[in-house]
């Protein structure tokens, strides 16, 4: 802590005098004449105690000691009043402008020691709890900047959990939280919904004639046309290689047949282009709804995936509907 005690007083004898005493407290001693000159040193130089006059010209001791409590630039300074009134009024007038303590003249060296070292105690503490504020205020931006890394980097394990890195689509641990979700709301409310399981036709030949990395284009371009042709609240998702999922929400069979066929006709439609060719791929289809028979959410994934199958059986490129119809329904 710094030892410094300002003393201000317009008086130059009292001012040699106090000096004397304070210097020999073992304190620094800094001089003002007036409230202006005190201010500025105190801005400067910072020093913890200011003993002051009552009465000066221009900034008697009280705005004095208003100003210093007020001023934003001043952190803290224990303020002692001098003066020669005794009476408990005009002493409260002194403590309610901010003093944190009062001499009366004519000054006594031992009191002025005595209350030095209280008014150095208080100081000392004072500047331990604002260093401990300060403190805490830095652990806290720390710990606000930490959070937001911490949930910036959750947010990026979230999305590395749930989602397909090749096409950026759900993945199947994802569609299978989702499906299970779409369960719970029909158990608790009795909402419909469907599933659209698609497979592509004939990947394995695709693969085997245009390469690997034409095959990957191919995923991540069929994403995006499903993700085209399907309602917002309609989730797609991939949940092998080349198969891929749609939980269409509060809907029946009959519609999300309608939604598969806009699916089907857009793959069929699309040209994939890859090193200047324009290769066409298909996709086969089946769609179930979620009946009252069905005791859990594989009951469901095998019904859409049984109509499937029906496709590829049927020549593939073909949406049927799961024991709705008759094995194929090209709708
Ligand atoms: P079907 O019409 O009966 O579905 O025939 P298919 O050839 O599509 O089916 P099959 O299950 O025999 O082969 C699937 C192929 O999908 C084999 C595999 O090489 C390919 N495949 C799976 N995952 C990926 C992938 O991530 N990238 C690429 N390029 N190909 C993949
Ligand atoms: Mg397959
Ligand atoms: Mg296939």
């Amino acid at each position: 802590m710094n030892h410094k005690v300002l003393i201000v007083d317009d008086d130059p004898a009292i001012l040699r005098l106090l000096a004397s005493y304070v210097d020999a407290a073992g304190f620094d001693v800094l001089q003002a004449t007036n409230g202006r000159d005190a201010l500025h040193i105190v801005l400067a130089e910072a020093p913890p105690i200011v003993i002051t006059d009552w009465m000066m010209p221009e900034t008697d001791g009280l705005q004095l000691c208003r100003t210093l409590r007020h001023h934003e630039g001043v952190r803290f300074v224990y303020l002692i009043m001098l003066t020669v009134y005794n009476e408990a009024e005009r002493i409260t007038e002194a403590f309610e402008a901010g003093a944190d303590d009062f001499l009366t003249k004519p000054i006594q060296r031992s009191e002025l020691s005595a209350r030095l070292r209280v008014a150095e105690h208080i100081a000392r503490l004072e500047e331990d709890l604002s260093r401990r504020t300060r403190e805490i205020h830095r652990l806290n931006a720390e710990m606000a900047v930490t959070a937001e890394k911490l949930a910036a980097a959750n947010d990026k394990l979230r999305q590395l959990v749930t989602t397909d890195e090749l096409t950026g689509l759900l993945n199947r641990r994802e569609a299978m939280n989702r499906l299970q979700q779409l369960w719970g709301l029909r158990d608790r409310y009795g909402h419909d919904f469907s599933c659209i399981m698609l497979d592509l036709d004939g990947f394995k030949r695709f693969n085997d004639t245009y390469g690997h990395a034409a095959g990957d284009l191919v995923l991540r371009e069929a994403g995006k046309v499903f993700q085209g042709k399907v309602r917002q609240s309609d989730v797609v998702c991939r949940i092998g290689g080349e198969e891929f999922l749609i939980l269409c929400q509060a809907v029946g069979a009959a519609e999300a047949a309608v939604c598969a066929e806009h699916v089907r006709a857009a793959v069929e439609a699309h040209d994939f282009q890859w090193e200047g060719q324009r290769l066409k791929v298909t996709v086969s289809l089946g769609v179930a709804q979620c009946s009252r028979e069905m005791k859990s959410t594989d009951d469901i994934l095998r019904a859409a995936d049984r109509a499937m199958y029906a496709s590829k059986a049927a020549g593939r490129n073909c949406v049927p509907i799961a024991e709705a119809r008759p094995a194929v329904a090209q709708v």
